[in-house]
């Protein structure tokens, strides 16, 4: 159906590298060669956990997987621009970087195995739990902003959700408070053009997510989400500016969900043909894989090794989720309640008498 009207985007964009790998060398960061391979392997790291979850789903060995493959430079290029205390409020799509900052990826095995263990991460690392319900991670991550700017910690609290999320009245409450109180927040969207099989155009009447910024009063930037240096560089200067108390930024992410939605799905339903082609020839990984071939800092043996490392690390993770012993029945009452109410501990005490009878 055609829109009536497009509000044009009054918004800053970035891009630093092409498809073809070439940079714009004004807007470099200043990455050596180490950090570069860094991003690099980051996101080959992502693109086998994915994959092999995949895999496991399709054996019985995993439970509903939400894919990020196509979707990794948003998170390389976010998790590497963080400092060490800083927060990260995630929704459902954003493994990588929660693997990054420390979440151990068997744990997030776990979790998307239906194990409450999963949300249970080691002492210090700096994450919220996973957060299905859509928009709700906006709220929880302004709080955090808050609460950071109150305290006076040295910490940014950087929030991530989908396109389909900034439909949410949480959106518009979480964005408008966090300007309003100047909190010490990132809010990230990764806009990977799709919600489930609504497309951006139903989603919003404006030209570009990130503009929305401008109406709360805080600074807006569309970033190339499948570049990862331009997500690198605009991420690392909403924190500073968090950082220094100047308030929040939205960041737009424009990226591209390659796979299905979940497991449960299937995107071909919906999707015009042609269109998961044309992404691919804009994937995340390639583009920074040409970059470093060009300026010989990787090669075909260099690939093979990280390969190699990629599939042992993975495979140690898939043998210390599949470890665990079973969970309790009764843990899937167990985690959102002080105290349970009359009619969870009948059901509970239901499945109790089933499971052990
Ligand atoms: C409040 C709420 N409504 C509906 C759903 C079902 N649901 C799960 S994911 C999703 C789409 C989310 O799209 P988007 O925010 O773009 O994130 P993406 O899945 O593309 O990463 C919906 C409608 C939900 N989990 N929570
Ligand atoms: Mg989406």
């Amino acid at each position: 159906m055609p829109r009536t009207r497009v509000y044009e985007a009054v918004t800053e964009r970035l891009e630093i590298l092409d498809v073809e790998g070439r940079v714009d060398q004004a807007l470099m960061p200043a990455l050596d060669a180490e950090a570069l391979r860094g991003l690099y392997r980051d996101m080959v790291l992502m693109r086998n956990f994915d994959d092999k979850a995949l895999k496991l789903q399709r054996q019985g060995r995993m439970g509903t997987w939400p894919p990020i493959k196509g979707q990794e430079a948003v998170q390389a290029g976010v998790a590497r621009a963080m400092g060490e205390h800083d927060w990260l409020i995630p929704a459902f799509r954003e493994h990588g970087v929660m693997a990054l900052r420390g979440v151990p990826l068997h744990l997030i095995y776990a979790y998307w195995a239906g194990d409450e263990r999963g949300s249970c991460y080691p002492e210090g690392v700096r994450c919220f739990p996973v957060a299905v319900p859509v928009g709700s991670q906006w709220q929880h991550g302004a709080g955090v902003g808050l609460s950071l700017k109150l305290s006076g910690e040295d910490a940014v609290a950087v929030t991530f959700g989908g396109d389909g999320s900034t439909s949410e009245g949480d959106f518009h409450e979480a964005l408008n408070c966090a300007a309003v109180f100047g909190v010490k927040a990132v809010f990230v969207i990764q806009n990977n053009q799709w919600a489930i099989s609504v497309p951006l155009h139903q989603q919003t009447a404006t030209a570009t997510l990130a503009q929305k910024a401008h109406a709360y009063g805080m600074p807006g930037i569309q970033v190339d989400g499948n570049d990862v240096l331009a997500v690198y560089v605009a991420t690392r200067e909403a924190i500073q500016r968090a950082r220094r108390g100047d308030g929040p930024t939205l960041i737009e992410a424009v990226t591209y969900r390659l796979g299905d939605h979940t497991t449960a799905d299937d995107a071909s339903r919906y999707r015009p043909e042609g269109e998961v082609e044309a992404w691919e020839g804009r994937d995340p990984i390639q583009r920074l894989r040409r970059h470093l071939e060009g300026a010989g800092l990787w090669d075909e043996s260099q690939e093979a090794v990280l390969q190699e490392e990629a599939h042992a690390w993975v495979e140690s993770q898939v043998k210390a989720f599949e470890e665990m012993a079973p969970q309790e029945p009764e843990a899937i009452f167990s985690s959102m309640y002080a105290e349970l109410p009359p009619h969870l501990v009948e059901q509970m005490n239901e499945l109790l008498a089933e499971v052990r009878s």
